[in-house]
């Protein structure tokens, strides 16, 4: 099946049906490893891939999965869960991946399922995305009547059970033992790692939790090898990525495109630029969680590496456009109020800091704010950053806010001294 590169990804298009997938190549990449390929050889093949984690973090999908304990000797049940979580705001692509093509999500979680040796795999869904339930279920279900679940799939006398579990709601869900508590009917506070869910997961059982899209990879690499994935690529990491970009811009949108793109090239070729009367102030490039960019770094690749040695991260690659005519601490203070909506409540540094952060904020845009603040936020950056929480969300937090107080600090301070909100036309009392 031909990867659709420079595919402008559509929602609300009808998706293909078991027998339209199977007429372009669907399933194939199942019929092979179940025939050819020994899970070892399967597993061996993804690691040569360099295929990384498309939901955030970007570690080796191969790597992930040689932690699952192998061999006769090893620990049973396995799990595979395929993360649908996707709540990182700002972020769409695997919403259009499992509206637009369920059984491709099905296909790539049978054979990472089967390289693992796992025999129950869940698909864990954002609760809001409707749509997509119904499709996943339904797609569950003709996969099922065509023999690609069940026992003794295509013959190969390998079993896999598939089962959809909607969530409640919650972002902390999107970490992965978050998700494994969720999953058990517990609370979604995140767990301890190590151990990894790779060695004691779901139940305490080896588990392997990968990101929608990067199981959407795994039927193509499978199909046309490790080579012709290498050579999808524009960059030192492999294969195509979703990139989105959202804001102010004449296009927004999804595309599939060679992982290496540049930040200028998808907000000008693909999104048509700014829309009129708006210039470009920053960019937030993989979701929420990431550190801004601003105009030095549009010529930089949509890689893993580029975007960390630029100072920010390529998380989800679905970039959200921070524009001249939209106030930075107010878009900032919006987010802050997210997380700490979100946080799980469970370590006292993110509980009590993010909605300490929230108010600080808040203040500042209301023209409220005292020099002291900025210190006082600068503080909570450090105070909340990685080392000092339980999981990644206050970290993933604190990202855009520390890029915002180095680079939009003079309209920070504007706020403060000027006490009024510098975008808004009304003029508000220092209190
Ligand atoms: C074995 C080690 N495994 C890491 C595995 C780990 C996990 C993956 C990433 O999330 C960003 C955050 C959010 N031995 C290992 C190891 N692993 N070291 O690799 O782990 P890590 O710790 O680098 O990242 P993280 O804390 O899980 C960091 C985003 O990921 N995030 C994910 C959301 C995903 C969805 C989705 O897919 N729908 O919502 C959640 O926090 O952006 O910045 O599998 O086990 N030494």
């Amino acid at each position: 099946m031909e990867t659709p590169l420079t595919q402008h990804i559509v929602a609300g298009r009808k998706p293909l049906s078991l027998k339209e997938y199977e007429q372009v190549g669907g399933y194939q990449s199942v019929r092979k490893v179940l025939k050819e390929m020994t899970p070892t050889e399967v597993q061996n093949l993804v690691k040569d891939s360099n295929l990384k984690g498309r939901g955030g973090a970007g570690f080796g999908t191969g790597l992930k999965w040689s932690f699952v304990p192998m061999g006769p000797d090893a620990a049973m049940p396995k799990y595979l869960v395929a993360n649908a979580d996707e709540m990182e705001p700002g972020t769409f692509k695997d919403r259009l991946l499992l509206e637009g093509n369920p059984h491709q999500l099905l296909e790539g979680m049978i054979v990472a399922a089967y390289a693992i040796q796992a025999n129950i795999s869940y698909v864990f869904l954002r609760w809001a995305y409707k749509l997509a339930a119904q499709e996943i279920t339904k797609a569950i279900q003709e996969a099922y009547d065509a023999g690609y679940l069940g026992k003794d799939i295509l013959g190969s006398g390998y079993n896999l059970e598939m089962y959809l579990h909607t969530g409640v709601g919650r972002y902390m869900c999107g970490e992965e033992t978050a998700l494994l508590n969720a999953l058990e009917g517990k609370r979604a506070h995140p767990r301890a790692k190590p151990p990894f869910p790779q060695v004691s997961g779901l139940f305490g059982k080896p588990t392997i939790v990968n990101n929608v899209e990067t199981l959407c990879n795994l039927p193509h690499i499978v199909n046309n090898g490790v080579e012709w994935y290498k050579g999808l690529s524009k960059s030192a990491d492999t294969g195509t990525k979703l990139y989105g970009v959202s804001g102010r811009v004449k296009t927004p949108g999804c595309w599939e495109l060679p992982i290496g793109v540049t930040i200028r090239e998808l907000l000008e070729d693909y999104a048509g630029g700014m829309q009129d009367g708006y210039l470009f102030k920053g960019v937030l490039p993989g979701g929420a969680s990431t550190d801004f960019l601003v105009e030095q770094h549009l010529d930089t690749p949509m890689d893993y590496a580029s975007i960390q040695a630029a100072g920010s991260r390529l998380g989800t690659g679905t970039m959200i456009i921070l524009d001249d005519q939209t106030c930075p601490v107010g878009f900032v203070h919006n987010l802050q109020h997210f997380f700490a909506q979100e946080s799980c409540g469970f370590c006292t540094p993110c509980r009590e800091g993010l909605p300490w952060v929230e108010r600080l904020l808040l203040a500042i845009d209301q023209g409220r704010g005292h020099p002291e603040d900025i210190q006082a936020l600068e503080f909570h950056t450090k105070y909340l950053g990685p080392g000092n929480t339980f999981c990644a969300l206050a970290p993933g937090a604190m990202e855009p806010l520390q890029s915002a107080l180095k680079y939009f600090r003079e309209d920070f301070e504007r706020h403060i001294y000027e006490h009024h909100c510098p975008w808004s036309k009304v003029w508000q009392p220092s209190i």
